[in-house]
Order: structure tokens, then sequence, then C-alpha cells
């Protein structure tokens, strides 16, 4: 019923609707719906109600999970999806309903807002209103290094979804961070479960500044990203988004499954922001500093330093000219 309410909220949410007028189409008393009101905004949904005038939910980025997988029939990417209008972290979230519950492999969990948004090596991920925040729940039974590349499989995928938006070209910086026009735009966090040859689960976290203005995120922040509002110039529906990029990321995953990682390699190489550029790395507590000449089968970046081919399985690059 909640669902009910929230969709007729989100078609008017333009102008108010009455209790009245909720209660009559959905055939439950106003008393019921206010009580079913009183609940969401419990969750966090930010619902405005004026006497004599009705309720208006004030809030653009919502995510609508019936019609978008009503519109992803038959994908294992989606075939469940949770909105929470405010989580800690939704990888946090769904790690904790594997424990609750058995989650069937492709559940969604998806946040207006995160209080606690997680990045790689224990970084922070800035999380306000406006982005696309969604984690989703993979159990592939793979060997660790082919699980492992799944992180790069999965950021070709977000940049072929995020340019259908962005009227900009995206690229990929080393391993999974997604820019355009010089500034971040989307990450990636996978994070696994199990033993090495044997993936117990996998959660795969991505964030999208999709309609984040740069002042809403702490100016250091903000002064090297973009969002698919700023790039492109217009807001965009937060729902057409996540419904392109759940589509991309399971015919990849299929793909990967099926075929490997060669094609998909050229072209994330293709889509490669810095292959071919110097770039500075680390491997271990050396600095390394080199041309980007390849991206290996495994994934690895290969710079060459000096008269050394030097191949970096882990870490982050620092794109010199
Ligand atoms: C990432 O980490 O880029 C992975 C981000 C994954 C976020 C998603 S959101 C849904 C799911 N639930 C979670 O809790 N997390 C995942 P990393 O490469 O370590 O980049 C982190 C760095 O990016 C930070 O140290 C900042 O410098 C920068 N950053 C933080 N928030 C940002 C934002 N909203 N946009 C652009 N850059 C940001």
């Amino acid at each position: 019923m909640r669902q009910k309410i929230l969709k007729e909220l989100v078609q008017k949410r333009d102008s108010f609707i009455s209790g009245s007028q909720l209660a009559e189409s959905l055939g439950i008393s106003r008393v019921a719906i206010w009580k079913h009101i009183e609940a969401l905004k419990e969750e966090g949904y930010d619902i405005t109600g004026v006497s004599g005038r009705g309720y208006q939910l004030n809030d653009n980025g919502i995510i609508i999970p019936d019609e978008i997988m009503s519109s992803l029939p038959q994908q294992l990417i989606g075939n469940q999806i949770y909105y929470y209008p405010r989580l800690d972290s939704t990888n946090q979230a769904l790690k904790r309903s594997i424990k609750d519950y058995h989650p069937p492999e492709g559940t969604v969990y998806v946040a207006g807002k995160q209080e606690e948004g997680k990045g790689r090596r224990g970084r922070k991920w800035e999380s306000p209103p406006g982005g696309l925040w969604f984690s989703f729940l993979l159990r592939p039974t793979l060997p660790l290094p082919q699980t492992a590349l799944l992180s790069l499989v999965f950021a070709v995928s977000l940049v072929k979804s995020l340019n259908l938006f962005s009227g900009s070209p995206c690229q990929i910086k080393w391993p999974n961070d997604v820019y355009c026009q010089g500034r971040k735009i989307a990450g990636i966090l996978l994070e696994m479960s199990g033993e090495i040859d044997n993936a117990d689960y996998l959660i795969v976290g991505i964030g999208i500044n999709v309609n984040v203005r740069m002042n809403d995120l702490p100016a250091a922040i903000g002064a090297n990203s973009t969002s698919l509002l700023e790039v492109s110039g217009q807001a965009i529906d937060a729902n057409e988004v996540l419904l392109t990029v759940l589509k991309d990321l399971d015919s990849y995953y299929r793909e990967f499954l099926k075929n490997g990682f060669s094609d998909i390699r050229l072209e994330f190489k293709s889509r490669c922001l810095h292959l071919g550029k110097v770039i500075e790395t680390t491997r271990g507590q050396d600095i390394i500093r080199g041309i980007n000449t390849d991206i290996d089968e495994l994934g690895n970046l290969i710079v060459q330093s000096q008269d050394n081919l030097v191949r970096i399985s882990t870490g982050d690059v620092k794109v010199l000219n």
C-alpha cells in the first residue's frame, strides 16, 4: 500500500493531492492514508502535509522500484530492487540483509542519501541527495583473479551507460573510477566475502553524481568532481539512469561469464583516460612514474618506468600529462 501511495505522490509531485482523493483512489480510509504517510516520513521521505490542501512529495530523486523492475524482465541484476530514502551505506545495508534473510542474487539496494557512504581503502564517499547510490549482490563461481576483473568490467559498462546522459564522453581511470570533463563523476566499490576460489558473495556498490550540485560536496572534493547535471546542463531522471545502468551491467556481466575479458579489455583500453600517458602510481612503498603502455589480460596496469616494465595490480593512478 505504501508503494501505491508513493506512486500517486510521485505522479502528482508538482501539486498537492488531498487525503480524500488518495483514500478514494486506493480504497482505504483517510485515517489509514494519514498513518501510512506518517510511516513514510519516518522512513525518511520528505512529504509536506498542509491542512485543506493535502500532501506533496518533495523528493525529486526518488526511485520507484516497481517501474524499474517491470522494465527489466528476465534479468539477473535488478530482479529485486529496494529503495530507501536514507541509509548508512547501501553496501552495508545489503551485507546486513544477507545475515537477516537470503536475498536472491541480483538484489539491488538504492538509497536517496547515505550517511556513511564508503569508498575504496577505507575512504569516504560523499552521498548527498540528488545522487544515485546503489549496491547489488552477486554470487559468482569464479576463481579470485576473474572475480577481481569484475571491477573493470563494471567500469566499462558504467561508462557506456553514462555516455547516454552526459552529452560529453566519460572515461575510466584505472581501476574503476569514471571521469567526465576531467572530473570524477562516478565510483565503484567491490566487496567480497568467502574463500579465495569460492566467493560466498560479492557486493558491488556504485555511486553516480546524477543531479548532485558541487556545492553540496565538501569544497576539496567538489573541486575535482562533477555530475550529470553539470556536464549535460539539465536535470536527469535518476530512474532512467538506474534502468539504463542496470541493463548494461547485466549484459556486460553475462558477456564476461560467457566469453571472458578479451573483448571487454579492448573496450576498457579504448575508454581509458591515461593509456599512453605519463602516470604516477605506487607499488608497496615505491612510487612508480612512467608511461602507461597497457592494461593486461588480468586487468593489471602496465607502466614503462625507465627501462622496466612494471605491473601494478592494485592502487590509484595520478595522471601527470
Ligand atoms: C570509489 O572509491 O570511488 C567508490 C565509491 C563507491 C560509492 C558507492 S555509493 C553506493 C555504495 N555504497 C557505499 O557505501 N559505497 C558505494 P575511491 O576510488 O576510494 O574514491 C573515494 C574518493 O573519491 C574520496 O576520497 C574523495 O576524494 C572522492 N569522492 C568522495 N565522494 C565523491 C563524490 N560524491 N563524487 C566524486 N568524488 C567523490
